[in-house]
Order: C-alpha cells, then structure tokens, then sequence
C-alpha cells in the first residue's frame, strides 16, 4: 500500500531505521530542529505529544490499517516539510523516495543493544495483549537466537543497515548515516550536522544563544521519559507510550546477554561488515 501510493515531496524528510536503533530520539530531534522558529522553546508540542504522533510512521501510521498508530488526518494537507519514518528496508523503499528530492536520515545502533531493545519491547506487547494464562514469555536467548539468523519482521538486521550504508555512500546529499552511539557521544556536532542536512543550520546567533543545548535537553530521554504525555496511555491495545522509553543506554545489551551470545553476535558483525567501512564499537562485557 505505502510503496505504491506514497508520494513523496521533494522537501519531505525520512526517517528510517531498523527498529529500536534511536528513532523516538531522532524524530524528536528533527522535529524540534526543523520547527524551532514555529513555537517558544517551553511550548514546544514535543512537551504535549508523544514523538510517534509529531512524526508519522509510513507503512503503519499513514498507510497501515492493521491496527491505531498515530495517522495523519489529510496527509496532502501536511505543511512542508513534511516527517516521516519507515522502518522498511532500503530496496523496498517507494519509487517515489528515491526519485524525488526528499532527504532520508537512517539512524543506526550497534545490534546488541538493539535486540535487547526490541526483546523488552515486544514482550510488553505480548504481555497487554495476551491472557496471563496465554502468555508464555520467550526467553532472551530464543529472541537472541532469531534475530542473529536474520528471523526478524523487518529483515536481517545487518542486510538493513548495509543497505542503507551504501546508499548514503553513493548519494550522499540524499541520506545522512547517523550511529546512535555517535549521537550520544557528541550530541552537539551531531544536532549541528542534521540541521545543516535539513537545509536548516543554525546561525552564530542561535550558537551562541544555546539553541542547541535546548533541543539536546528537550529531546533527551531524561526528559522526555518524565513527560505526563509519554508517561501514560496507549497506541493501541499492544503499545503502551512508555514502551518507547526504556534506558536509552549504549552497552546495555551486552550486560544483559551471556559472554557467548556477545562473541558470536560480535564475530558476525566483523563477518558482515567487512569491507564496507561501516564499523559499531564491538562492546564486550567489561
Ligand atoms: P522504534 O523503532 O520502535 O520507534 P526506537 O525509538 O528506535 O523504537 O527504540 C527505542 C530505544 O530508544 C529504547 O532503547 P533501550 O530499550 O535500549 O532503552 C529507548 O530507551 C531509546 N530512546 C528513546 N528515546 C530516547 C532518547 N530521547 N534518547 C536516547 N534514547 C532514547
């Protein structure tokens, strides 16, 4: 439905990603830069609604019907520019994207800390969802199991963030790679290179006025995860909006998982990953 109806605006700006490799987080981020001259910074809508109903998620939110997620009510009404995120696969994209001249930013984490985040995840879902007598958790080493076979809804992991990798190699002004380990290190070099990719950059004078310290501080999990809006209520009967807030650390998933499960998942991604220039710090369990 989406990869065939989905017509793209030469200023719309993508957000894609494998799931749970900083999305809420870069949505914040991009909707707060690119309408910073629209509201005061403590009126920002990010402090009323939760990131996933500010940026619509494409093949669920516009297009999807299986079940409510935040949606537009006339998406040719949206103003420009128009955020949008998918989850999808960088050769499943619509024509549409890649014709027009509408940018993409992939946000990318280090698969660890990924299939930790998605595991949590999902068994929140399946708790609300399923009777107590009907819910039999999976283990973490059964979740782990699927995802480093690539038995996931989206596709292989790695095959994901290849993908996109090599795109943002051949078309450079058209999809910006980002790492969420390297936004958390330097935030600020990070903020500043998103604007600039938006066509958006900050000024000497916001520099110097703290511009972007303020996003940084709004969109950051500690506040955002303390918001009454992203605190409680629902999607629909499987999400919760604090689901999407967790711990927002990096090396997280290698405390969670056996010594085992990280020198496999490691030797893998140095398998997958060679020679493509793209490299995750391989975190071990120190
Ligand atoms: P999605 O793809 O389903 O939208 P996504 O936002 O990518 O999910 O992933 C959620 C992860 O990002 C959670 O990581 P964790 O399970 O390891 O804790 C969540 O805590 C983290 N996250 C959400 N918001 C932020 C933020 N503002 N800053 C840093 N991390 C964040």
């Amino acid at each position: 439905m989406f990869q065939r109806h989905f017509h793209a605006r030469d200023t719309d700006l993508i957000i894609a990603s494998h799931p749970k490799t900083g999305t809420t987080w870069l949505k914040s981020l991009l909707f707060a830069i690119v309408n910073r001259f629209k509201h005061p910074k403590n009126e920002s809508p990010l402090l009323k609604h939760h990131p996933h109903e500010l940026v619509y998620r494409l093949e669920q939110g516009v297009y999807g019907e299986a079940f409510e997620y935040p949606r537009p009510q006339h998406l040719n009404e949206l103003p420009s520019p128009r955020l949008f995120n998918t989850h999808i696969a960088y050769i499943s994209l619509p024509e549409s994207i890649l014709s027009s001249g509408c940018r993409v930013l992939y946000i990318s984490r280090n698969p660890l800390d990924t299939v930790v985040s998605l595991y949590y995840f999902i068994l929140d879902a399946m708790k609300k969802i399923l009777h107590e007598e009907d819910f039999i958790k999976t283990s973490l080493k059964d979740f782990f199991e699927d995802f480093y076979n690539g038995r996931n809804t989206n596709g292989p992991f790695f095959e994901h963030v290849i993908g996109y990798w090599k795109a943002s190699l051949e078309y450079p002004d058209k999809l910006l790679f980002l790492k969420y380990e390297d936004l958390k290190k330097d935030p600020v070099s990070h903020v500043k290179k998103l604007a600039e990719f938006v066509g958006e950059p900050f000024s000497p004078q916001e520099e110097s006025e703290g511009v972007i310290q303020d996003i940084i501080q709004l969109c950051s999990i500690k506040n955002l995860k303390e918001l009454e809006v992203n605190k409680s209520g629902v999607f629909s009967k499987h999400y919760d909006k604090k689901s999407y807030f967790r711990k927002g650390e990096v090396g997280d998933g290698a405390h969670q998982l056996t010594p085992n499960m990280v020198e496999r998942m490691n030797n893998l991604m140095q398998e997958k990953l060679e020679g493509t220039g793209l490299s995750f710090e391989c975190i071990s369990q120190s």
